[in-house]
């Protein structure tokens, strides 16, 4: 049989298929469209791939857009935010060069694969034909000719593959494409481009490049396992659901709210599952674990079975396993390796239907209505407190802590008629905000919660807003940042004001890695090397950073405001406007919300000659004794 072909290189080829590739895309209002999977590449030139990749984006830029950025690592964490706001049913690729370009990624590999999230990993490779070798940036093994910087991707992806001969692409990116859009195997993949092979030709079969269209699946329980699952839920008083984030990427927000009101369950949100109930709805008690709500962690100490959706179960969830490890689980996830985790009852679902399920097996059965009804009370109780807390006014002359920032952030939008709750996208990744957010950000819509507590990456923040917005730009994306994570990466604010993709970023300056100065302290230790202050050595000169002046650099419009009262001014401004926006306040490190919040283990030396470290592993010891196996 004569197939038709058409001659095409490896990068036209590789470029033709991407952009031919659409995904039936659920719209978090239930709708369903067919749209392009990948929204376009993001990428940083060199001689790696600007002949051969570069040529070939060039050629499709209608069909497939090329946006170029300022950092590798900074493009590839747009990426990712890019894929989580769409609920990972549409992705980005990032392409580098060789060397540098490709290691400033694997970083934001780590962050991808740790987070399950998709992100199409392009670097160029060394030459194919070794000839040149060793050519500008290459890695050379003394033992092993086919070892390459992009190698380093391996343990950080869910595929790799290098493209070694043009057909090779034929079944390599089918793959990575299977790779990224099955839910449970759901993770970063690369595909490691040779700078010739890049611009080899070959014919291809011209039906390649009619890929069908992605439809993503759910797996449903099976009978045995949803048996199981009832019967040990049946056996429960006081059940508490742990929401995470697969309840999102499945969109499973109706069922489990349909669920937890049939079966009078209160649900508790990890990082990643935070805005899975409205924070309003009476039955979700807020975030929990180490930055849990008095709410949730009193019923998580209290509860007989915990019922886990989508989590990936971590420490900061579990209270590094002293939590609730007295409690039986049962875990409903996509991905046998999470729901077979801490020896809990597996259902291996998808979070909606799997959900829909139980729900069935469950009957009329409910939890005991004391649990529900006391579930509630502390539920409203903290709404009330979170008021309290977000809404006070710091005494003159002291600087606000985070929580007062948060109330700010989030009372500027009711100042002009907008409710926070579901017109905004806050972004964060580190530092104490994390935990500031899970307590007391309100999320009224799936989704606008956009934390990465998986990696915590420092850097994340400033370009993942730069995603979130490319994702959704008729929504208002904060970014909450704080000192240190801003000076980690911020250069993708350039590129926001380039794009016109506005980001409001709100800078929390409190002078140094807070979070990590309090967590010395706590261990015993003494301050050293994480304020600013307690850094300078002899002739050096203390910090004085211009965070305004630097924003104002990359094109942003910037302020440095004086107090929580002018924060609230500048942000109902902020949203107003069109370009991207710095906002600087300084705050104190030495002030977090107290309430709430369980032991997270770090490990303390077992002997010190200070006293304070000495008593801290001793507190340590204790605590560990809730830690059962
Ligand atoms: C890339 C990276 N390096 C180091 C860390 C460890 N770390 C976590 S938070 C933090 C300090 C963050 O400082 P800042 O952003 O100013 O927030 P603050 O704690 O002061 O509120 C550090 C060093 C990290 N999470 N990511
Ligand atoms: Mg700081």
């Amino acid at each position: 049989m004569d197939r038709k072909t058409v001659r095409l290189t490896v990068a036209q080829a590789l470029v033709r298929y991407l952009a031919a590739l659409k995904a039936e895309v659920t719209q978090p209002d239930g709708r369903t469209e067919v749209l392009p999977y990948c929204g376009g590449v993001f990428s940083i030139f060199g001689h790696g791939n600007v002949a051969g990749l570069g040529e070939a984006l060039q050629a499709e830029k209608e069909v497939l857009p090329t946006f170029r950025a300022h950092n590798e690592q900074g493009m590839a964490n747009a990426a990712i935010a890019y894929a989580k706001t769409n609920f990972r049913q549409r992705i980005m690729a990032v392409t580098s060069s060789i060397g540098p370009g490709a290691t400033n990624m694997v970083t934001s590999a780590a962050l991808a694969h740790v987070a399950r999230l998709p992100l199409l990993l392009l670097p160029g490779d060394v030459f194919n034909s070794r000839l040149p070798d060793p050519v500008l940036q290459q890695v050379e093994s003394f033992e092993q000719g086919d070892v390459s910087a992009n190698d380093c991707f391996r343990p950080v992806t869910r595929y790799f593959d290098r493209i070694t001969t043009p057909e090779q692409l034929l079944v390599a990116l089918p793959r990575a494409i299977q790779v990224m859009t099955d839910p449970a195997q759901c993770g970063p993949v690369c595909l490691a481009l040779p700078q010739d092979v890049q611009t080899f030709a070959h014919d291809w079969p011209e039906d390649f490049f009619q890929p069908e269209v992605i439809r993503f699946r759910r797996p449903p329980a099976e009978a045995r396992e949803l048996a199981a699952a009832a019967e040990l839920l049946k056996s429960a008083k006081k059940p508490l659901i742990v929401a995470g984030g697969g309840v999102l990427y499945s969109q499973a927000w109706a069922e489990l709210a349909a669920f937890a009101e049939a079966h009078g369950i209160p649900v508790a949100e990890s990082q990643a599952g935070k805005g899975s109930l409205g924070w309003s709805h009476p039955l979700n008690l807020g975030s929990i674990g180490v930055t849990g709500s008095p709410a949730a962690n009193r019923l998580a100490e209290d509860c007989d079975v915990v019922f886990a959706i989508g989590t990936r179960l971590q420490d900061f969830t579990t209270g590094s396993h002293a939590l609730f490890a007295h409690a039986k689980l049962l875990s409903l996830n996509v991905q046998p390796f999470d729901a077979g985790k801490k020896r809990g009852r597996m259902l291996v679902a998808d979070a909606r239907d799997g959900l829909a399920q139980l729900g069935a097996a469950l009957g009329a059965w409910t939890a005991d209505t004391a649990w529900t009804a006391q579930a509630r009370d502390l539920a409203a109780g903290w709404v009330a407190r979170v008021t309290e807390l977000t809404l006070n006014t710091p005494a003159a002359g002291t600087l606000p802590y985070d929580a007062e920032v948060i109330g700010a952030v989030r009372e500027s939008a009711a100042d002009i008629g907008l409710d926070s709750g579901t017109s905004d996208i806050v972004v964060c990744a580190a530092g104490t905000l994390p935990a500031e957010l899970h307590k007391l950000w309100r999320s009224g819509t799936p989704g606008n919660y956009h934390m990465d507590y998986a990696y915590s990456c420092m850097g994340y923040e400033v370009a993942g807003g730069l995603g979130a917005k490319m994702a959704r730009p008729e929504r208002e994306v904060i970014v909450m940042v704080g000192d240190g994570s801003y000076m980690m990466l911020n250069n993708e604010l350039a590129t926001s004001v380039m794009l016109g993709r506005k980001i409001i970023v709100v800078l929390l300056d409190n002078r140094g890695y807070g979070c990590i100065e309090r967590l010395q302290v706590k261990s015993g230790g003494a301050s050293f090397n994480n304020m600013l202050d307690d850094c300078i050595p002899e002739g050096g000169v203390p910090s004085a950073i211009d965070f305004a002046m630097n924003g104002r650099s990359l094109g942003a419009e910037a302020v440095h405001v004086k107090d929580v009262a002018e924060l609230r001014r500048e942000m109902a401004r902020a949203r107003r406007a069109t370009r991207s926006q710095v906002l600087v306040i300084d705050t104190t490190h030495h002030r977090t919300t107290g309430d709430g919040g369980a032991w997270w283990e770090v490990a303390v030396p077992q002997v010190s000659q200070r006293p304070e470290v000495e008593a801290a592993h001793a507190r340590y010891l204790e605590a560990k004794k809730k830690q059962f196996n």
